[in-house]
């Protein structure tokens, strides 16, 4: 038949899901078979991932997913399990949370210079990058032992395939890829002692990553063969694959527990002024670029929520959209806000801090941090385009923050753009799509895109007033 379905699994900081999608000429419909809780757990060592838990999750949601053409995997970025030499696997994957990479950046300047770094790799400073994980790792008996090193969903996929590989949108995440040449960064890693030959070969978006294993199948009950397509398994790769542009002068927020906005650009941007701004150069679909920052995102309002007991989140928004409008702002960009614990608290110190008013009550904190968020977002979206020379006139959101309609007003406000917002699944659609394009069921790029437009439901949002009020509050965090 013309129509066939693909798994997505899609693991985000905070929830995993299998979806299935159901892909034709004009056909994309998206359901989801299974979610199931990413709860990171802290034992003595640190953070870590409760990787079984998640596997288990995937088998769960492939059993549910019924028949299926093929089965494709994307999760956030940077994070790695290491294996032994019989491939079995040496620990908890450890969290990018973990403070184990705490003023291990230094010790990697020093050998060498962040400026020469940032020419070589174009990866934004972010203590979690795995080049600064691997440097904290350093001598630990766990990496010396390790034969191999696979990213978290070449994890998942060697162990429902048995076969190893490193998808090159979630290496271009490591810091030791060249995003010129889109392969590793040979002299980096040499001069910091990284030993490339632990990353199995790159493949990418549509190579064939294996059949199910025997008995995976008999696990979930699926009938083989079931390939394992290679899609961008870095989840902001397949969101930003499924941003529903209609032309080229778009910028893209791709909002969850992060915000990650910005562009994409058929080249990097490797400049000084780019590496000041702390924009990054990640790789996406066809040897795109990713040019884009990481802003705090969902994960302040997450933090708080979770400290007030878990209130309704309904409620919350409808009661910070009585607030007066930009009281106080905080860097959403500040890696101070990196570590979970304590948000309420360390959100008013940084309101304190730069003279502001405190914000008070659940509502206050909310506002303050939507304000911040979408503040953010206007100053990467601003200093994207012109440390890329790429102007824009619409604002994509995507993600989970799609159905936070006030989020998106404020980012429209302050971007002074149209935002449009949708679809909420993008890195399960991306990664459908992706399949389904290296089955011969869709074209390239642009009739991806075409699809997602014709099939997916989108909201629009106009910018309301001037964005005076937003320049005022961007200097009150700037000023000295
Ligand atoms: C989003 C994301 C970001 C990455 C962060 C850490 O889920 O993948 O792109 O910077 O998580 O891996």
């Amino acid at each position: 038949t013309a129509v066939k379905s693909y798994a997505a699994v899609d693991l985000g900081a905070s929830s995993g899901r299998v979806m299935v999608g159901r892909v034709g000429p004009d056909t994309l419909e998206l359901t989801e078979a299974h979610r199931f809780p990413n709860r990171p757990v802290q034992v003595p060592e640190g953070l870590r991932w409760d990787i079984l838990a998640l596997y288990a999750g995937v088998l769960e949601g492939l059993r549910t997913a019924g028949q299926i053409d093929s089965v494709g995997i994307d999760s956030w970025a940077v994070d790695y399990g290491l294996l032994d030499a019989d491939g079995a696997l040496l620990g908890n994957p450890v969290h990018y949370r973990d403070a184990r990479t705490e003023g291990i950046a230094e010790t990697v300047w020093a050998k060498v210079p962040a400026a020469e770094l940032y020419a070589a790799t174009g990866l934004q400073y972010a203590p979690f990058n795995t080049l600064y994980q691997l440097t904290a790792a350093g001598s630990t008996h766990q990496l010396s032992s390790a034969e191999r090193l696979l990213l978290i969903p070449d994890l998942l996929t060697y162990w429902l395939t048995g076969e190893s590989g490193t998808e090159l949108t979630n290496a271009s995440t490591t810091q030791l890829i060249d995003p010129r040449t889109r392969d590793w960064s040979y002299d980096i890693a040499e001069r910091l002692g990284i030993d490339l030959k632990l990353f199995a070969p790159l493949r990418r978006p549509g190579d064939p990553a294996g059949l199910l294993r025997p008995h995976v199948l008999e696990e979930t009950g699926l009938t083989g063969p079931v390939p394992v397509t290679t899609v961008g398994s870095h989840d902001t790769a397949s969101a930003v694959a499924a941003v529903p542009a209609t032309g080229e002068r778009f910028a893209y927020i791709c909002t969850g527990t992060w915000s990650l906005a910005g562009l994409e650009l058929d080249a990097p941007v490797l400049t000084e002024a780019s590496r000041a701004a702390n924009f990054t150069n990640e790789l996406g679909l066809d040897g795109t670029v990713r040019y884009l920052r990481n802003i705090m995102g969902l994960w302040l309002l997450q933090e708080c929520v979770r400290e007030w007991g878990q209130p309704d989140l309904g409620d919350l928004l409808s009661a910070a959209a009585e607030v007066a409008p930009l009281r106080s702002v905080v860097d959403a960009g500040d890696a101070a806000f990196l570590t979970p614990g304590r948000m309420p608290a360390r959100i008013a110190d940084a309101c304190r801090e730069s003279g502001q008013p405190v914000p008070e009550s659940p509502a206050e904190v909310t506002r303050c941090i939507l304000d911040s968020l979408a503040l953010a977002h206007s100053r990467a979206i601003g200093a994207a385009q012109s440390l890329a020379d790429h102007p824009v006139d619409v604002v994509h959101i995507v993600g989970g923050g799609t159905r936070n309609a006030l989020l998106c007003q404020l980012t429209a406000d302050a971007c002074g753009l149209p935002v449009v917002a949708g679809p909420a699944e993008a890195a399960a659609l991306g990664n459908v799509l992706v399949q389904a394009r290296t089955h011969g069921l869709v074209g390239d790029r642009t009739s991806m895109r075409r699809l997602l437009t014709r099939t997916q439901p989108l909201e629009r949002y106009e910018p309301r007033g001037d964005t005076a009020a937003w320049r005022a509050a961007e200097d009150r965090l700037t000023r000295p």
